[in-house]
């Protein structure tokens, strides 16, 4: 029972500056501490450091804004994502923008590669980040992370030298998405992924849904990654993050969430994105996100009994 944590302090995918500073803000908030006393072994790996950048052969693309920059962190965090997985603690990637997610999911998908483990990724976001640089409005990075991983072209020489491993789309989930951009949305219909919106979840309740996730990846032997983007959150509990969307999910359904992911057993790592501690009040969302990841460690209100194939 040993988690990695790693601060992975990227702000240059995203529109806003200041999601840098996110890993002190959930060191501060107690992210250690909380996994501590639920009994885990915790390493913290620190921060990366703003890797070089090394350019690439092949030409920048268009409407990929600081393509070069991303392009150089995300190939050192699969890198680390890779080692940290094979050392078998649960990796917990604490950023920074959506944009580490193309590195973090592709090193981790790459070690369960090699165990020959289908890995599932459980995408909870306001937003789909299913743009390409063809599709997108903005240009910002943090909104392609997901298509990326799923193979889409267009940010091809984007992992350098790391092995690509693509996940196939039947096994990305997108939960909790209310804000999807027009060809985006085509995108996403084309190649069928499951989407969960928020009608969905006002319709038929969180337990219902995220069961439904739970039993797919449990049916096909599979692991699970959760990319926790913290704007999948009503701004009105997490009001620190840059790209904020009304209607999102509230404290307890996300709470709810978090504890059957901890039930299941399946979560073997862990992206924690889009924490802009600047534009935060006091503190509050890295608050709510430590609480979050404490549910989803295994901390309840009371002492039932976890089911005994649970890691986390
Ligand atoms: C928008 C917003 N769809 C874009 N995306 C994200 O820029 O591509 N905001 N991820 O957090
Ligand atoms: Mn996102
Ligand atoms: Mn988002
Ligand atoms: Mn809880």
């Amino acid at each position: 029972r040993r988690v990695a944590l790693l601060g992975v302090p990227i702000e240059i995918g995203a529109g806003l500056r200041g999601t840098l500073m996110g890993p002190a803000a959930l060191r501060t908030a107690g992210i250690g501490r909380v996994l501590d006393q639920l009994g885990f072994a915790v390493e913290d790996h620190g921060d990366m450091t703003r890797p070089a950048l090394d350019g690439g052969n092949d030409p920048v693309p268009a409407n990929a804004n600081y393509y070069s920059e991303v392009r150089s962190w995300v190939g050192a965090i699969s890198a680390r994502a890779y080692e940290l997985a094979r050392s078998g603690a649960v990796p917990l990637f604490m950023g920074g923008d959506h944009s580490l997610s193309m590195g973090s999911v592709n090193g981790v998908a790459r070690y369960w590669q090699s165990e020959g483990k289908p890995l599932f990724v459980l995408w909870l976001d306001a937003h789909a980040d299913y743009n390409t640089p063809a599709t997108t409005l903005t240009a910002n990075m943090h909104g392609m992370s997901a298509a990326f991983l799923c193979g889409e072209p267009g940010l091809d020489d984007l992992l350098g030298d790391e092995p690509r491993v693509s996940i196939p789309p039947s096994r990305l989930d997108l939960f909790g998405i209310r804000s999807i951009d027009p060809l985006e949305k085509d995108l996403v219909r084309q190649r069928a992924i499951p989407v969960v919106d928020m009608r969905a979840i006002d319709e038929f309740g969180v337990g219902v849904l995220i069961r439904r996730v739970i039993d797919r990846v449990r049916a096909a032997g599979g692991v699970l990654h959760l990319s926790f983007d913290v704007d999948v959150l009503d701004p009105s509990v997490a009001p620190g993050v840059g790209t904020t969307v009304p209607g999102g999910a509230t404290y307890r359904e996300a709470h709810l969430v978090m504890e059957l992911l901890h039930d299941s057993g399946l979560v073997r790592s862990v992206d924690i994105v889009e924490l802009n501690p600047f534009l935060d009040e006091r503190g509050r969302t890295a608050r709510v996100a430590v609480e979050l990841l404490g549910s989803l460690f295994g901390m309840q209100i009371t002492d039932r009994v976890t089911p005994s194939n649970a890691v986390l």
